[in-house]
């Protein structure tokens, strides 16, 4: 009895040694064992998915255990907490997701399931010029209130746009981001922001735009730059800097970054062209387009700025003091489009200067539709919109605007009395210096097919040479000659490339036809009644009957030899 006892025990513990060699042996194979395996599974299920960044760094330490452990993960915990206070980025992203079988681009013409796929940061490339990387900063640069203006943005896009400038701007810089939420459809979508630091939210209670929104949103900033950015932006490596010390250094500047390409279809981030700069047709539709060649000559450093006609009106920083000397913006425009001229018309010609950075880059989904509905329909407002913008800042040159753009022509667009007061209160330039100082690549149209024939009865103004006129018989028909034909586009009167110009400034002189100079004002010209007046010396076009060679005199357009009825040629 005792000895079969002995041997139970003894092959008890045989069995217990070689159990635990067994255990042993198990654990040191290099295929992870049942236990291990179910760890590793957990590790995964938290990083892997749709964050490729952080589940990089933890798929490195799970699948290689003999690399020493990059203990990646607290720092980052630690800096996030720090970043966003008790706001709980995952609960915020999880509560509004794709549901299945929706369309991922009905919402907010971009592809939503990518954007939700990236969370709510990921690295990008740094894509300046190289040169960049060593240029340096004033120490003590002015710190800057970012206002971001936002109707129905998605979640991820929106946090992300916050967390990429949290992350990439030093945060002594970053006086505070005011969301101005432009009464979206839910109100928990900005509320839930402000629990991160330094965020603000301020919600409009009706649909307002962008316009008078980034209007409240720069009147509640407390830092003296504002700095404006879209809702979907993801800001890149040292952005906010070069902007500021810009500013800082001269304060009528009104700087932009490089804007680059964040593909509505699968989020990437494409670095655009270094050589564009914003500019525009007379419907005033805007456009990139590339720095005229002299000037591209003569950058020898790709760090400098490009001077540009136009900002694309998005992103951009501003002294706020300026901004509330040049008025703002045109609050009585609605909804999207047109700011950005006025902006920048209104900017160049009241003494300041528009500028793109390129040492400064950021990154923003461009759309092909607008996802939201413009409450007096899209067509309208961009007309009421731009029509403001034409009829204040544009003089004469608005002419061409309508030419390009005749629906535009009796559509309503409100009082503008207050900002033609802005306007001559700021002693703002013209339009005219506005073309040949800063955008004089941008060319006044030929108007083909609009020819009058001038009438004086049945007396037609004719140009015989270039220095002499008169007036003959009408001619109608085919057998109109060239002589006879003038095209009206004020403030010229013109014959081809030739222009009906004073002699001199005084009563009596005579007219001839010089070759048309925008900047010449000997050619310049308005109706007024039936006659014709030159506008500098305010004489009148006058044909000295019976027979002498036009001139100008005092203007009485009652008097038959003042009267010019304009008749169209077809
Ligand atoms: O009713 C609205 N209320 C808003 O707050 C309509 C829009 N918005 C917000 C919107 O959520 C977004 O943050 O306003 C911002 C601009 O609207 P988008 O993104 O739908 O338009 P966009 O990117 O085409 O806008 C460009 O042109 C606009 C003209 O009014 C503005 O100037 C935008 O700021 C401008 N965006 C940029 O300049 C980024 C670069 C794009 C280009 C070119
Ligand atoms: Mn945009």
């Amino acid at each position: 009895m005792r000895r079969i006892r002995a041997n139970a025990i003894a092959i008890l513990t045989v069995a217990w040694i070689l159990g635990t060699f067994y255990y042993l042996w198990q654990d040191n194979k290099p295929r992870a064992s049942p236990s291990s395996a179910s760890q590793a599974r957990a590790v995964g299920a938290k990083s892997r998915g749709p964050k490729p960044a952080a589940s990089g760094r933890v798929d490195i330490r799970r699948e290689d255990r003999t690399l020493p452990l990059i203990v990646t993960h607290p720092p980052r915990a630690e800096q996030q907490a720090q970043l966003l206070g008790s706001f709980d980025e995952k609960a915020y992203l999880a509560s509004k997701q794709l549901k299945a079988g929706e369309d991922p681009y009905k919402e907010h013409a971009f592809n939503l399931q990518e954007s939700d796929r990236l969370g709510s940061e990921r690295a990008i490339r740094d894509t300046r010029h190289y040169r960049c990387a060593s240029v340096a900063f004033d120490p003590d640069l002015p710190s800057t209130s970012i206002i971001i203006t936002f109707h129905n943005e998605a979640r991820s896009t929106l946090l992300r746009t916050i967390k990429s400038v949290l992350i990439r701007s030093p945060s002594h810089l970053i006086q505070e981001i005011i969301l101005v939420d432009d009464f979206s459809s839910d109100p928990e979508d900005c509320q839930l922001l402000s629990q991160i630091p330094k965020v603000r939210c301020l919600r409009n209670e009706r649909r307002e735009g962008l316009i008078r929104s980034r209007v409240r949103g720069a009147g509640a900033a407390s830092a003296s730059i504002l700095t404006f950015l879209d809702s979907h932006c993801e800001v890149n490596t040292d952005w906010l800097q070069p902007m500021i010390q810009r500013v800082k250094e001269d304060h009528t500047r009104v700087v932009s970054p490089i804007i680059d390409v964040i593909s509505l279809d699968n989020f990437a981030y494409l670095a655009a062209s270094a050589d564009l700069r914003g500019g525009f047709d007379w419907s005033l539709h805007f456009k990139w387009e590339q720095i005229p060649i002299e000037q591209k000559m003569a950058r020898t450093d790709p760090t400098q700025p490009i001077r540009t006609p136009v900002i694309a009106g998005g992103i951009f920083v501003m002294d706020k003091s300026w901004f509330n000397h040049l008025g703002q913006y045109d609050t009585h425009m609605d909804i999207w489009g047109g700011e950005n001229f006025e902006l920048s018309f209104r900017v160049w010609m009241c003494g300041g200067s528009l500028e793109i950075l390129p040492c400064s880059r950021v990154g923003h989904v461009f759309r092909k539709r607008h996802p939201y509905d413009f409450p007096e329909g899209n067509a309208l407002t961009y007309i009421k919109n731009t029509r403001r913008a034409a009829e204040v800042w544009m003089d004469d040159y608005k002419q061409y605007y309508y030419a390009a753009r005749p629906s535009a022509q009796g559509k309503a667009f409100g009082s503008i009395a207050d900002r033609l007061d802005l306007r001559r209160k700021l002693n703002c330039n013209s339009f005219r210096w506005y073309l040949e100082n800063v955008y004089p690549e941008l060319k006044i149209p030929e108007q083909k097919g609009t020819y009058s024939l001038l009438k004086q009865g049945g007396l037609c103004l004719e140009s015989y040479n270039r220095d002499t006129l008169g007036l003959t018989e009408c001619k109608s028909g085919s057998s109109i000659p060239a002589s006879q034909k003038w095209m009206l586009v004020e403030p010229q009167i013109r014959q081809h490339d030739l222009c009906l110009t004073i002699t001199a400034f005084s009563s009596g002189s005579k007219v001839r036809l010089e070759p048309c100079s925008p900047k010449e004002s000997r050619q310049r010209w308005k109706p007024r009644g039936p006659a014709l007046q030159h506008l500098v010396t305010g004489l009148c076009l006058d044909s000295q009957p019976p027979a002498g060679p036009p001139v100008i005199s005092q203007c009485r357009p009652q008097m038959a030899s003042q009267s010019w009825e304009p008749q169209l040629v077809t």
